[in-house]
């Protein structure tokens, strides 16, 4: 620890559609992690926020016939609530369209201003001549300059990744109208980010966090910085300070959010905020793997440039997959958070616990209702549930209550190892193997009773048997401390059912080894409930629907081609001469392949699926006559088909010559 307060923060979400699955594997480890530093006796304030500024949420309000504002509203007190019913609790959730939001944001950049960092530069924009506006961000859609996919306006979400600045996209069209965009000069202001490239050089490599965030950072930095337009043409929005028709852009108010709630907190709470945000910090930002770009190079550059104090530590979580494939809320493969999931019943408790434990939190996270239903079932109820049930059950029965024993220094000894290890692995944001170790003091304790059997000792000699009980309830003692800051609801249950009277959270970790103190025990009831096949089916079923429903619906919005369009479309057969990997890209191959007549160079984005040896002297089919494009600076003519997530190639099922048309 830095030594100063510590603050924690969570990346804020949207308000401009509800919280599913995808947003909780950010706010739910951070939660475990505040509620962890707490119980370990230190003092953490967690602030969060919505973020209600920038086109999509224009957009969405827009399409509902609302106001930005009294969408945000909604979507804000949804995400309020939804994170209370999960269990994550703030100490202030803001929103960043709050005056107190637009204050700091306008003081900070007019100090960015004042300290040289900001400069004005005439650029071409997207513009519509039929909706007479400009373009900003999400009011477009083209393809990305630099790998050639799908784009939206300020990023490539569906290719490489990139952050795109306005006027980069190539093909724009109007989101609004969907006509064709032209470019138009406008003045706009810029954040000299190249200026601090030495600095986030220095900056980075002590950062803390987890390493994917500080590498990806400092590669992106070795590599180029551009300075970033920080103005966009739109009235929602923070104003640009000397400007009516300019708002800053949405990624400056939105981390400055982070401080703007401090400041909401700290006015309540009686405290400080500047003890959080000036020279060094404490700060803590957990965020979602894909916005490591803005919280590790735009932010503290920004901050820095403004005479900020730097976070400390920054902790990126991987991406969420459903049932194995990519999250799309409009192919359907997305599970919400109250719908599907908090409305069914389902406790909170097992989803945090899915969330944390299912993987390494930098990695890929796949929700699946069947291995749901198999860690419910075999990890939170037939370990941790069953040791402290029979345990419970057996001290209740045989005893009435809490031996007035001594515990065994051995099983003091287990639970202190078991503490020490937990508590390395929760400072090195490795929560899953946390959970693990959390997990393997409940089996340890399983294996203790089975060995122990004092079901049968109690027959041969009761002394005995009452010590086997009293080690096993401070193991359980010990599970409920641990567990807290992972399932708070069960655990405030098990200390209810230890006979305490009073709420877990406000005790120690380190009374794990404390004696539980005698006392009478109540019948206890089973801590947890399985998760039976039939409920499992009945939850996959309304995924599968939707996937079903937005399928056809994907398919009635395709358009019909003339005969004449698709006669205009040249698909040829083409022999894979030569595959080499493109530096820079994991996805992207150059290929030569030959045409019969010719030999042709195409950029395909098959590099994951396939090995350059898998390709040669295959046949694929390819669109000869697509425009000529160049992708990650490459030039590529044509376009490889391939079918599906993995790309699967289409080839010919008899042999052809190379070139050979396709009707
Ligand atoms: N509102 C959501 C996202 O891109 C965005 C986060 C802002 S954090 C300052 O994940
Ligand atoms: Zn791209």
């Amino acid at each position: 620890m830095s030594g100063k307060p510590l603050l924690v923060t969570c990346g804020l979400p949207y308000t401009n559609g509800p919280c599913h699955i995808g947003h909780l594997r950010t706010y739910v480890p951070a939660d475990f992690y505040v509620r962890y530093l707490r119980r370990s006796g230190e003092e953490v304030v967690f602030v969060c926020g919505s973020d209600n500024h920038g086109t999509p949420i224009v957009i969405s309000a827009e399409q509902e016939g609302s106001t930005p504002r009294a969408l945000s509203e909604r979507y804000h007190q949804h995400f309020f609530e939804t994170f209370r019913r999960m269990k994550v609790v703030f100490d202030r959730f803001g929103m960043t369209d709050d005056p107190m939001n637009h204050e700091t944001t306008r003081s900070m950049v007019q100090r960015l201003i004042e300290n040289g960092h900001v400069y004005a530069k005439t650029i071409s924009q997207s513009y519509c001549p039929d909706c007479e506006r400009f373009l900003p961000d999400r009011y477009v859609e083209g393809i990305c300059p630099h790998c050639g996919a799908v784009a939206r306006g300020d990023e490539c979400d569906q290719g490489c990744g990139q952050h795109l600045e306005p006027g980069e996209i190539k093909d724009a069209v109007c989101k609004v109208c969907g006509g064709k965009a032209e470019y138009r000069e406008q003045e706009h202001y810029f954040f000299r980010l190249s200026a601090f490239r030495d600095f986030l050089l220095d900056y980075l490599p002590n950062l803390r966090g987890t390493a994917t965030a500080r590498n990806y950072a400092l590669g992106w930095v070795k590599e180029l910085l551009h300075d970033w337009c920080i103005t966009r043409t739109l009235d929602w929005g923070v104003k640009f300070p000397g400007s009516d028709d300019l708002v800053v852009y949405v990624w400056v108010d939105a981390p400055i959010g982070y401080v703007s709630f401090t400041k909401e907190w700290a006015e309540a709470a009686g405290a400080d905020w500047k003890d959080y945000w000036c020279d060094e910090t404490g700060v803590t930002h957990f965020i979602g793997g894909d916005i490591i770009y803005h919280h590790c190079i735009f932010w503290p550059a920004l901050l820095k440039g403004a005479g900020y104090g730097l976070p400390d530590a920054v902790v990126a979580s991987g991406m969420v997959t459903i049932e194995g494939k990519k999250f799309s809320k409009s192919r359907g493969y997305v599970v919400w958070t109250n719908d599907d999931y908090l409305d069914q019943g389902l406790p909170a408790d097992y989803l945090r616990y899915y969330l944390l434990s299912y993987t390494n939190h930098t990695k890929e996270l796949d929700f699946s209702w069947k291995v749901y239903g198999e860690r419910v079932n075999n990890e939170i109820v037939g370990t941790l549930g069953n040791f402290i049930y029979r345990t419970m059950y057996f001290a209740e029965k045989e005893f009435s209550g809490v031996p007035d024993l001594p515990v065994g220094p051995a099983i003091l000894e287990e639970i202190e190892r078991s503490l020490s290890g937990i508590d390395a692995l929760m400072r090195d944001y490795d929560f899953k193997n946390a959970v693990d170790s959390m997990m393997a003091l409940a089996s340890f304790g399983n294996a203790y009773i089975q060995n122990n059997a004092p079901w049968k000792l109690i027959k041969e000699d009761r002394a005995r048997a009452e010590q086997v009980i009293a080690d096993c309830l401070q193991i359980v003692k010990a599970l409920a401390l641990i567990f807290e800051p992972l399932m708070p609801e069960s655990m405030q249950r098990a200390w209810t059912m230890l006979g305490y009277d009073d709420d877990i959270a406000g005790h120690p970790i380190a009374e794990a080894t404390a004696p539980v103190g005698a006392r009478p025990l109540a019948k206890p009831s089973p801590l947890f409930v399985k998760i039976e096949e039939a409920q499992v089916k009945d939850l996959e079923k309304v995924l599968n629907v939707r996937v079903d429903e937005a399928n056809a619906a994907a398919a009635k919005k395709k358009s019909t081609v003339s005969i004449e369009e698709f006669a205009n479309l040249e698909i040829r057969t083409a022999r894979v001469v030569s595959a080499e990997p493109i530096k820079g890209s994991k996805k992207l191959y150059k290929l030569v392949v030959d045409l019969g007549d010719e030999k042709r160079q195409v950029v395909s984005g098959i590099a994951q699926f396939y090995t350059p040896d898998e390709l040669v002297g295959k046949d694929v089919a390819m669109i000869a006559n697509l425009a000529p494009a160049k992708i990650f600076g490459v030039e590529s003519r044509g376009m490889i088909l391939a079918a599906g997530d993995e790309a699967s190639l289409l080839v010919p099922l008899r042999p052809v010559s190379p070139g050979t048309p396709v009707r």
